[in-house]
């Protein structure tokens, strides 16, 4: 096993890995900005050390100084949380040059992932089902619109080196291609220094429901259920839950078995997430896989009674697992509280919670680094606590979730706790009728 892990990360996922170090018995060491210098991280880790001033460019980005921290407090490990470095190709290469273990992918794996044309390339060969489209990237125009009109409209055109909804452009009619084509390519050619394009049928109002994978280096792989994370607005998710209540018995199987073999066909080590997207036919597709672990793991965890930061570290050392996939019996939900405006366009709110009262009972899960008194640097996300309910019915959770919601007092800053509760308290969320849709039209009271 490890003898000291770093954490390369800060907020609740930072607290989230320290716990359980603590309780494998693996001392840790935090790092932190200036502007986290009051932040809990640092208090519950064995050692910290200040890696630089508040942009995370300058701190929480900077490899040689995370690496010079690891190698000061003799770290064997980095665990680098979710954002920030966890699925850069480039880190997970100087962990591997500096004989320190990056708990995440591989470069190559990162790699693989990362470039979206190829992933899907890969993914075909595997036999997962990929959205119909083009044969990897194209560069002739002409060759493009021959192909949207093969398709039929409409289409969607994405940059290979996007991912998360970056550089996509959805097209309706031919005489819009030339246009959304140019600015697609100079678009991803500036935010991504990587012009490539490949084309899709466009899906209309799918569900997003991801699948939780593990695998071994000894070739095990196995699934741990889906997650349904289609209440999301501009591609920042705010209630994940599982089960879908989309997904039948038949088709869970189905997706698990395709998520294996999208794990298993790049040898993948530690736990990590294929994304789908599910048509209203509830035919599924491949659309991206995230080779780290996620904000929503939670209620998987929940669900399956596993702790996924233990089992990744344990991956990491060289464990082997079971390889038993897991069919939850239970219903477990997350909402994302962000300091966020929800009546002002969702600006961030940072600034200094005054009061501070977390729900609690049986069946509810607070994940926040956030205390009394606590000030929200502005220069970070704007997730300040993930409150998770777990009960044996979706109707049960959902009850259990507007209770724990009414407890949770936050003063100081704005929350989006209100929107949660009106998007629990919304007929068609309630039915479990919904799709990536759903807050288009949603209007907060
Ligand atoms: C799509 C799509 C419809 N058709 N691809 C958005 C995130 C990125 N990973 C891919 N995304 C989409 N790809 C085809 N062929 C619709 C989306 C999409 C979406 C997907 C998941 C969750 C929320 C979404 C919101 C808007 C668009």
């Amino acid at each position: 096993m490890f003898k000291k892990i770093l954490i390369a990360n800060r907020g609740e996922i930072a607290l989230r890995i320290i716990r359980t170090c603590k309780e494998m018995g693996i001392p840790t060491v935090a790092v932190y900005s200036t502007a986290d210098k009051d932040s809990l991280h640092i208090r519950f880790a064995d050692e910290a050390v200040c890696i630089g001033p508040a942009p995370s460019s300058e701190s929480y980005l900077k490899m040689t100084n995370i690496i010079a921290a690891a190698e000061i407090t003799g770290a064997d490990a980095i665990h680098p949380g979710y954002g920030f470095l966890s699925e850069n190709a480039k880190f997970s290469q100087i962990c591997r040059d500096n004989g320190i273990k990056f708990i995440g992918a591989t470069p190559e794996q990162i790699i693989a992932m990362g470039d979206k044309s190829n992933a899907k390339a890969t993914m075909k060969k595997a036999g997962v089902p990929t959205i119909p489209g083009s044969d990897g990237l194209i560069d002739n125009i002409d060759e493009a619109i021959k192909l949207a009109k093969k398709i039929g409209y409409p289409v969607i055109i994405k940059a290979t080196a996007g991912g998360g909804g970056r550089g996509m452009r959805e097209i309706w009619k031919e005489e819009d291609f030339e246009r959304h084509w140019e600015a697609a390519k100079s678009e991803a050619g500036a935010a991504f220094g990587n012009d490539g394009l490949y084309l899709e049928k466009f899906i209309e109002e799918p569900h997003h429901i991801e699948v939780q994978i593990a695998g071994d280096q000894y070739g095990k792989v196995c699934h741990l259920s889906e997650r349904d994370c289609s209440i999301q607005r501009r591609h920042q998710k705010l209630i994940e839950e599982t089960p879908s209540p989309f997904i039948d018995e038949e088709i869970r199987h189905k997706m698990g078995e395709a998520a294996k073999a999208a794990a298993q066909i790049i040898n993948y080590e530690g736990v990590g997430t294929i994304e789908f997207l599910v048509d209203k036919h509830k035919n599924f597709y491949f659309m991206e896989m995230n080779t780290r672990i996620q904000v929503e793991h939670a209620i998987t965890e929940e669900v399956i009674d596993r702790d996924l930061i233990k089992e990744q570290i344990k991956i990491a050392a060289g464990d082997p697992i079971t390889g038993k996939d897991y069919y939850p019996t239970k219903h477990s939900m997350e909402c994302r509280i962000n300091a966020e405006d929800p009546y002002n366009n969702f600006r961030p709110n940072p600034g200094k919670i005054e009061t501070l009262h977390k729900p609690g009972g049986h069946g509810v899960r607070v994940d926040t680094h956030i205390y009394a008194g606590y000030t929200i640097p502005p220069n970070y996300d704007s997730m300040i606590a993930k409150l998770i309910v777990t009960a044996q019915t979706r109707q049960e959770c959902i009850l259990k979730m507007e209770r724990a919601l009414g407890e949770f007092v936050i003063e100081g800053v704005q929350t989006t706790i209100p929107l949660h509760l009106q998007i629990l308290a919304d007929e068609n969320f309630r039915k479990g009728n919904f799709t990536t849709a759903f807050m288009n039209d949603f209007k907060i009271k």
